[in-house]
């Protein structure tokens, strides 16, 4: 089985709080299409890619909010996304926002991700561990990053999943800036990361970063792909949302931390790269072999628990 995997990184531009689902997934599937035609076994779509980014308001009204989540996957409204892959051959990984209910009634939410192979299976999930933002309704901010709010963390840890004929693993948005999230499915030889994000260009809390969110965005990636030696794939929903301005720079990376594709623009944008998995050797033997070189009796602070 060949080892190289061609890849579309597929940008979303803003999604209006009014529309629908089925918008959303006929966007998706336009841009399946066309990385398709570009050679594509899979395609990555951005974090929470089926509404607006909700957590951006403050909403009190529990069925307002439940409105924002998937009960269940696939549902009746993303099934054309899961027959398009099955019928062009194309494996996604798509993000949403996930509510359970337990059998005593009780509600958990979840901002997760899914691996969708070239049968249109799920072939894996993971949940966002790190939550950023707050809990509380803070109304000096301009606009809320409520994560912490409506959802909790995620509880399935990093898992990698043998699927497309690799080891491949996912996170999601603010995972991408933690060396534990790579490190840890490095660790289980994962050999192609990926994710989506929605990432403001004005952090409200320290705004004389703001014109550093470009710049943090690739080193974070680059810095994972490098240090364990991955590829990575990470898909904004980019643009003017609803009044907030989100980055783009969807970018494919090499094992080596190059960046190798980068969406131009901040609108629905297919970019593809060939990626060699096997490629990922090329770092782990020469560079960071972990078997040889790491000295984990020295890192036991990394997973101590909290103070
Ligand atoms: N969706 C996110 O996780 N966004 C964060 C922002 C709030 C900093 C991020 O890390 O990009």
């Amino acid at each position: 089985m060949t080892r190289r995997l061609t890849i579309a990184a597929c940008q979303m531009g803003p999604i209006a709080r009014d529309e629908s689902r089925q918008s959303c997934v006929a966007r998706m599937c336009a841009m399946m299409r066309e990385a398709k035609g570009k050679g594509a076994d899979l395609c990555v779509f951005p974090e929470l890619a089926l509404t607006s980014f909700f957590p951006r308001w403050h909403i009190e009204d529990e069925a307002e909010l439940d409105a924002f989540y998937e009960a269940e996957m696939p549902n009746a409204a993303v099934m054309p996304l899961f027959a398009l892959a099955a019928e062009l051959g194309v494996g996604f990984n798509l993000g949403y926002a996930e509510l359970v209910r337990e059998a005593d009634g009780t509600k958990r939410r979840f901002n997760t991700a899914i691996l969708v192979d070239k049968t249109g299976k799920i072939a894996g999930k993971y949940r966002k561990v790190h939550l950023p933002g707050h809990a509380e309704h803070e109304p000096w901010r301009p606009f809320q990053h409520l994560e912490k709010a409506y959802f909790e963390p995620g509880d399935l840890g990093f898992p990698v999943f043998e699927t497309l004929g690799g080891t491949l693993g996912m996170c999601i948005c603010n995972d991408r800036r933690w060396p534990e999230t790579y490190r840890v499915m490095g660790l289980q030889g994962v050999e192609l990361v990926v994710l989506g994000y929605n990432t403001p260009s004005h952090n409200p809390p320290v705004p004389e970063h703001d014109h550093l969110m470009w710049f943090h965005n690739h080193l974070s990636m680059q810095a994972g792909a490098y240090q364990n030696g991955n590829w990575v794939v990470g898909v904004a929903k980019a643009g003017v949302e609803e009044g907030c301005e989100l980055i783009g720079q969807s970018a494919i990376i090499a094992p080596t931390g190059e960046i190798v594709a980068m969406a131009q623009g901040v609108g629905d944008e297919v970019v593809t790269a060939d990626c060699d998995l096997d490629r990922c050797e090329e770092i782990r033997r020469q560079i960071f072999d972990f078997a040889l070189h790491r000295q984990p009796q020295h890192y036991g602070l990394i997973s101590a628990p909290k103070a």
